[in-house]
């Protein structure tokens, strides 16, 4: 009987199936950052600084928010992929890309003569014309910043300006909106052009209301003319975990804001808030999210810092025993609004 040539492993006749990138976020202090990056073997796609200075060498989007952080930690936020990540520049717009997943950035100036919806509408009419042409047209998170939030602009509240100009900009675009919107932030900040980032991707992530909220794209018009575009929370699961991309959640129920003038009381109606989103998330997925063991990374969003001892301290609780927290001053997108949480939680 003739010998059979023994079949090598098909694996080696076949392309490498690609893994998914995983994506990270981390709070990392601007003078760890290269060290930490050369040990944790990821690649940066995109880093949030709140004043503190980004390495040149860095060659990822980077953007710096006026912000100031309330407490003594210089950190950067640090998104990253254990994949490598190529850079796409293309004039203002600056997008890098991981596998499946993409983060980009858009700043743009208010032009004389031009108001803030005009700017928006253009900032994201660019920016989904970006992510599409590169193939991620699926947004998973985006936040939102500008200065003057609560201002009036041509008789309108310049967040309801903007709100104005974010729907039309999305409202045809965006394949699947409202539905498809992702969880999303929009803070004021205390000088600097519009700026936007998002997350997005080759692939639909899920994206879930709030059972003590209504939408927001349902929120009726005495809040402005156009609603916000943003879903509460946006779900991604991979081979290796489940994440929680958490919108700015505030102090509000249905949607009214509860406890106007009472820092004390609109944080425990925020984490009540956030409480029944992990849940909720929970329940839908079969994740973790709510346990107290979840990784949590959290910006907490203070309007006056005089409030920021108060917020601290109800914030000591089981629910982020595991998570890190960071205090930013921020203008909040209604004028009651004291306080705000967003957050991203990973779960194994
Ligand atoms: C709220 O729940 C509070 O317009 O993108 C939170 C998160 C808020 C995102 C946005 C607004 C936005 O309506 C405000």
């Amino acid at each position: 009987m003739g010998q059979r040539a023994i079949p090598r492993p098909l694996r080696s006749h076949q392309p490498l199936l690609e893994a998914a990138p995983h994506l990270r976020m981390d709070y990392i202090e601007s003078a760890h950052l290269s060290r930490w990056l050369a040990a944790s073997a990821t690649h940066p796609l995109a880093i949030v600084s709140f004043g503190a200075p980004v390495p040149a060498s860095i060659s990822c989007p980077v953007i710096t928010l006026d912000l100031p952080q309330l407490g003594n930690h210089a950190d950067l936020e640090v998104w990253t992929s254990d994949q490598p990540v190529t850079v796409h520049r293309r004039n203002e717009l600056v997008a890098a890309t991981s596998g499946n997943m993409l983060a980009s950035m858009v700043q743009l100036e208010e032009e004389p003569g031009e108001g803030l919806r005009e700017t928006t509408e253009r900032a994201y009419r660019r920016l989904l014309h970006h992510i599409q042409e590169l193939g991620y047209p699926y947004l998973w998170r985006a936040w939102n910043f500008f200065p003057g939030i609560n201002e009036d602009e041509d008789g309108l509240e310049r967040y309801r300006q903007f709100c104005i100009g974010r729907y039309q900009a999305l409202d045809g675009t965006l394949q699947g909106f409202p539905e498809s919107l992702p969880a999303g932030t929009a803070v004021g900040t205390k000088s600097g052009p519009l700026q936007l980032y998002v997350l997005a991707g080759t692939h639909p992530a899920i994206h879930l209301g709030n059972p003590r909220q209504v939408h927001a794209y349902e929120y009726p018009d005495h809040y402005g003319p156009r609603s916000p575009s943003f879903a509460r929370a946006t779900l991604l699961q991979s081979d290796l975990h489940a994440q929680l991309l958490i919108s700015g959640t505030a102090s509000i129920v249905g949607h009214e804001s509860r406890h106007i003038g009472h820092p004390e009381t609109q944080i425990l109606e925020t984490v009540d808030n956030l409480h029944a989103l992990l849940a909720h998330a929970d329940d839908i997925a079969g994740t973790t999210h709510s346990r107290p063991a979840a990784r949590g990374r959290y910006k907490v969003y203070v309007r006056e810092p005089n409030h920021l001892d108060a917020i601290q301290r109800a914030l000591d609780i089981p629910l982020f025993a595991s998570s890190q927290i960071v205090y930013l001053q921020g203008d909040l997108c209604r004028k009651e609004l004291l306080v705000e949480i967003e957050g991203v939680v990973t779960t194994d």
